[in-house]
């Protein structure tokens, strides 16, 4: 009741000739109505006896048909809605109403609405009956849609039909509809009486003598066509075309208006899509390249794994769906990412590489051209730019390589697809688009779908919209869905972002085709994500050697009666008279022999060449005039204008009337003095390096938890004004109008997710500086198969190179097990540098040689200067590699911590090595130890030190460049102090840290004339402790042994 006065309320009074528009005109018109307050609807409506709280939809419903016109409400309405305008007292706005007359007239059975005596209050009820009905069908049919091609799973895993639904398996029978209502005239000792209140509860009351009666349809659906009232069996038999035929929808989440309109409209319009004669042999041919492509491959190579896509071929006509409407709708490339399953048929069927490229692949004896390991097939990216035959224009498709980890290229894509639309300006997504493909069994068990999804929205983040295909063969390799996922659908994941999922049996060709065209046009339209569920089976194991009846024997027999679907469309148009025979079979052998030229062609082929395989190319990035680039070192320094510029920039507030924060104008007032003393501290460090960056045209894209401000509120890079809501303003955009953009956001809490997108960013240009930080060291290893499966040995499986820079937070500061550690031991252990050989050394060119030839750069710097230098050479280099920078804690504001402009202007650079610069240099020989150290330690230890009054006996160097491990440096570092014995000292335990990684690789310098001794802490299983005074206790016993120089004395 309550909600039938707020409704009825606002209501306005208008005269109805007013709005006198005929009912088809005015469905897009109500697309977009919401009850506007001012409409006032005057009459105390409670007093009516017929309204109540569940039927305030109705009344409303008639309150605006009648607003739009008078004589399309029953007469009853009609009266009732002007007294009530008119200002009737309580309880008499209603009255009875004349006999049914002309108003009704286009109600083909109007007589039997109400009947000549109508009861109003059972008209209402009826009428909400079966608006709750149409409702249900919208909310539930998918339940009950014929998903499952083998017609012997659930997609939902419920066997039930939904009781509020008037269906069965055999739907459409309307002689099943009959005996569901029938069921309602049982008399009340024939059955249980829980069954016929449920029963009775589920269909609201209506009963067999109803179906003939017509009904008012609401504006919430559009099964009437032009119709604006149906009789009650045509209501259902619509609704059940709708929504339980072959595609099931699932979009009632949704919670805007407009959109589920859109969707309503799809699928609920009277006729459905038919498909013209050419548009059905165009589905035909590309059904049959899908299955003929399998069958060939099965053919030739018998005993390859192939991860074949039989059972689930019209993938392939899916995608191209998918493909042709977005490009109708304006998308130039499309980034694609996808697991094993059908990989080799995408590629040569959607993404249309070379036949003769794939099938050489499956050449055990040709030798790879290019250097590293490669990938076998089902993992290698592909980049083709292409005619898109139906639509005549230009379209790229790429499809990202991916590793074995499920659903972990899903991020990445997304990144890539953000770059790419960002540098071609794309602000909307209309021009460039992502497309991604998952199992059943991973997209509904991989957390990293859920981390993805949520990137799909933010701002920094989003590709405005991506459309999601699931292959849903309903099995994972060898388990049941009922076991793999708690969830009804694989894909109810996506409706956390309240994307709309249409589910479809994949042996339905025009379906798929049309449930595609659909989901591409959504994206176009809404921009949002958007999910196509193919349900299918897996006609093999889970590859072409595995026998799947050992674990799925009846779903196996039923799968090896299945009449593909290929030939069952096939058929299908042959029986329609839209194909002749003949023509199939021709358009079948043109294709096969299409493979069989390829087929001979790629025994031509010599060699493998892993670069043909390709994501992401760089034209231009690693040669100059058809040449390749010189390798040498630029300087990164940077002329004292540049400095002081950049620094005048992070120091000021470059907009008008913009308050900051009382707190920040102390931070920025003391930036500018150190300004003007020539120094920087590590925040300035960094802003050095993007500000000159920026000016020289390089995109920087820094991305985390947190870090516009800065986990440690050093960075500051957006001023918030404190007066007005969400006004701010980044002064690094602000530095010359022709500057690169400086991108700085802060991401969702997500590692995995985050990482991998700025990973995929950082894959589509080489020249931007992408930065991903996380919040503290430690918690990278969330993300850590990004990092294992991409970072680490990108280059060396996919020939492809990426400079994305991981800021690491690390540092042993007393603040317990947690948030100390970044884990470089780790980082280290992945690095490709052989401990054991000391390799040759060309003075001219063995840093830049080193870098090359490394899988990743790990680096832990101790001052600004060098952490300027390290991000611009990043860049500066004419190729790429990932870097991993663990960055300090309470270094940021350390007073020793600070550089000084003339460690950054021209002719500097980065120091892989900083050298014993104090009185120990002076007097070498003298120097009774060479302590080696790297990052923060080195303060404690040099101020140890100076306590002890030991500079002139112990010398301390620091290792920047942690890998590729600086011997040529070491080695000259250790020649110097010939009598000194060799400390590695770290404040991680002996374990952790770098010691492992830094000790054979000093041995070999060394050529293992000395030993190299430990100083830290010992091993330990957690990273550090959580007690103040042990951690103290802790450094202070290490700082004894680094330098009581008879500490190994007893050892040597
Ligand atoms: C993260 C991850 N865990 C486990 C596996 C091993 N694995 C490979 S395929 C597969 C089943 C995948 O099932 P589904 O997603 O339904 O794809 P389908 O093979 O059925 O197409 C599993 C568990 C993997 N590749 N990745
Ligand atoms: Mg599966």
């Amino acid at each position: 009741m309550h909600r039938l006065r707020t409704c009825a309320s606002r209501l306005r009074p208008l005269t109805a000739s007013q709005t006198v528009q005929s009912r088809s005109q005015q469905r897009p018109a109500l697309l977009n109505r919401t009850l506007q307050p001012i409409r006032r609807y005057t009459a105390p409506v409670a007093a009516e006896p017929f309204l109540n709280g569940t039927s305030s939809n109705y009344v409303e419903e008639m309150y605006l048909a009648w607003l739009e016109d008078p004589k399309s409400v029953h007469k009853s309405w009609d009266v009732f809605f002007r007294n009530a305008n008119a200002g009737a007292p309580p309880g008499t706005a209603y009255q009875s109403p004349p006999p049914l007359g002309t108003s009704l007239a286009s109600l083909t059975q109007a007589q039997s609405v109400v009947g000549a005596q109508p009861n109003v209050e059972k008209l209402v009820e009826d009428h909400l009956a079966v608006q709750s009905l149409i409702r249900a069908y919208q909310i539930r049919g998918h339940h009950v849609a014929q998903l499952d091609p083998l017609g012997i799973m659930d997609a939902d895993l419920d066997s039930l039909p939904p009781s509020d639904i008037i269906t069965s398996n055999d739907k459409l029978d309307i002689r099943v509809v009959k005996e569901r209502l029938s069921i309602l005239t049982v008399g009340e000792s024939d059955c249980d009486s829980h069954i016929r209140d449920d029963v009775k509860r589920g269909f609201y009351g209506l009963d067999e003598s109803d179906l003939d009666k017509v009904f008012r349809l609401p504006t919430t659906t559009f099964i009437g066509g032009e119709e604006s009232a149906l009789p009650l069996r045509e209501i259902i038999r619509r609704l059940e075309m709708s929504y339980c035929q072959h595609i099931g929808v699932e979009f009632m989440f949704i919670n805007d208006l407009d959109q589920c309109q859109w969707i309503r409209e799809k699928f609920e319009r009277p006729g459905g899509r038919t498909f013209s004669l050419e548009e059905k042999r165009t589905l035909m041919a590309r059904m049959i390249r899908s299955t003929r492509f399998e069958e060939f491959l099965q053919r030739k190579w018998s005993s390859e794994k192939r991860f074949g896509l039989e059972g689930c071929e019209s993938l392939i006509p899916a995608l191209k769906t998918i493909i042709d409407k977005s490009s109708e709708n304006g998308v130039e490339t499309v980034i694609m990412g996808m697991p094993h399953r059908g990989r080799l048929n995408v590629l040569a069927n959607v993404i249309r590489k070379e036949l003769e490229q794939i099938f050489c692949q499956f050449d055990s004896k040709l030798e790879a051209a290019d250097e590293g390991s490669g990938d076998v097939k089902y993992h290698l990216g592909m980049y083709h730019r292409r005619i898109n035959r139906v639509t005549d224009r230009n379209i790229t498709l790429s499809l990202v390589a991916n590793p074995s980890h499920l659903e972990a290229v899903n991020p990445v894509v997304q990144g890539k697809c953000k770059a790419e639309q960002f540098y071609c300006g794309d602000t909307d997504g209309k021009r460039v688009m992502s497309v991604l493909l998952h199992g059943d069994a991973a997209f509904a068990g991989q957390g990293i779908v859920y981390e993805t999804f949520h990137l799909s929205d933010l701002p920094s983040y989003t590709t405005h919209g991506t459309v999601h295909v699931v292959a849903n063969n309903q099995i994972g390799f060898t388990t049941d869905p009922r076991e793999s996922r708690s969830s009804p659908y694989p894909t109810d994941v996506a409706r956390v972002v309240n994307a709309p999922i249409f589910h479809v049996n994949a042996d339905d060709p025009e379906a798929v085709a049309y449930v595609c065209e659909v989901a591409a046009e959504w994206r176009a339209t809404f921009h949002k994500d958007v999910v196509v569920d193919l349900v299918c089976y897996r006609r093999n194991g889970h590859n072409e050697m595995d026998e799947p009846m050992f674990t799925q024997p009846l779903m196996y027999k039923q799968i090896k009666k299945q009449k593909g679907v290929m030939q069952k469309y096939a058929e299908k148009l042959i029986e329609e008279g839209s194909v002749t025979r003949q023509e199939y079979e021709e358009e079948i052998a043109k294709y096969d022999k299409i493979c069989e030229e390829a087929h001979a062609r790629s025994k031509d082929e010599k060699i493998l060449h892993i670069k043909h395989w390709l994501d992401s190319p760089w034209p231009g990035f690693f040669t100059l005039d058809g040449q390749s680039k010189s390798m040498s070192a630029p300087s990164t320094g940077l002329t004292e204008e540049e400095l002081s510029h950049i620094g005048q920039v992070a120091s000021s507030v470059p907009v008008e009337d913009f308050t900051i924060h009382g707190g920040l104008s102390r931070v920025l007032k003391s930036r500018g003095e150190m300004i003007r003393n020539r120094t920087v501290d590590w925040a300035l460090g960094e802003y050095m390096a993007f500000g000159s960056l920026l000016k020289e045209g390089i995109h920087v894209r820094l991305s985390g938890q947190d870090v516009e401000r800065g986990t440690f509120s050093h960075r500051h890079h957006v001023l918030h004004d404190q007066n007005v809501d969400k006004r701010t303003c980044i002064p690094m955009n602000h530095m010359d109008p022709n500057q690169a953009p400086y991108t700085v956001c802060n991401s969702s809490l997500s590692e995995y997710g985050v990482l991998g997108f700025e990973l995929g960013f950082a894959m589509a240009s080489p020249n931007a500086l992408v930065l991903w930080e996380a919040q503290f060291g430690d918690f990278h290893n969330t993300a850590q198969c990004i990092i294992d499966q991409f970072i680490c040995p990108g280059q060396a499986k996919w020939v492809r190179q990426n400079g994305i820079v991981l800021l690491l937070p690390h540092g042993m500061e007393g603040m317990g097990p947690e948030h100390s550690s970044a884990r470089p031991e780790r980082f280290l252990q992945m690095c490709n540098d052989d401990p054991d050989v000391y390799p040759k050394i060309n003075p001219e060119d063995f840093a830049v040689q080193q870098l090359i030839d490394c899988n990743w750069i790990v680096c832990n710097i101790s001052n600004p200067a060098n952490l300027f230098h390290v991000l611009r050479r990043q860049i500066l280099y004419p190729f790429r590699k990932p870097l991993i920078i663990f960055t300090p804690k309470s270094l940021l504001r350390h007073p020793e911590a600070k550089s000084n402009f003339d460690d950054m202007l021209p002719g500097t650079h980065f120091q892989r090595l900083i050298s014993e610069a104090g009185p120990a240099a002076e007097n070498p020989a003298d120097v009774k130890r060479l302590v080696f150290c790297t990052g923060k330690v080195y303060y404690e230890l040099n101020r140890e030190r100076k306590t002890r009054g030991m500079e002139n006996t112990v010398a301390i160097s620091r290792i920047e460049q942690l890998s590729p491990f600086p011997f040529d440096l070491l080695k000259s570092e250790t020649e110097k102090y010939p009598n000194a014995d060799i400390v590695w000292c770290q404040e991680e335990h002996k374990n952790q840290g770098y010691y492992d990684y830094v000790k054979p690789r000093m041995r070999t310098t060394i050529a293992r004339v000395k030993p190299v001794w430990y100083a830290g802490r010992g091993s330990a299983a957690a990273p550090a402790t959580g007690n103040k005074k042990a951690h103290l206790l802790e450094l202070s016993r290490f700082l004894d042994t680094a330098f009581d120089l008879d500490a190994f004395k007893e050892h040597e």
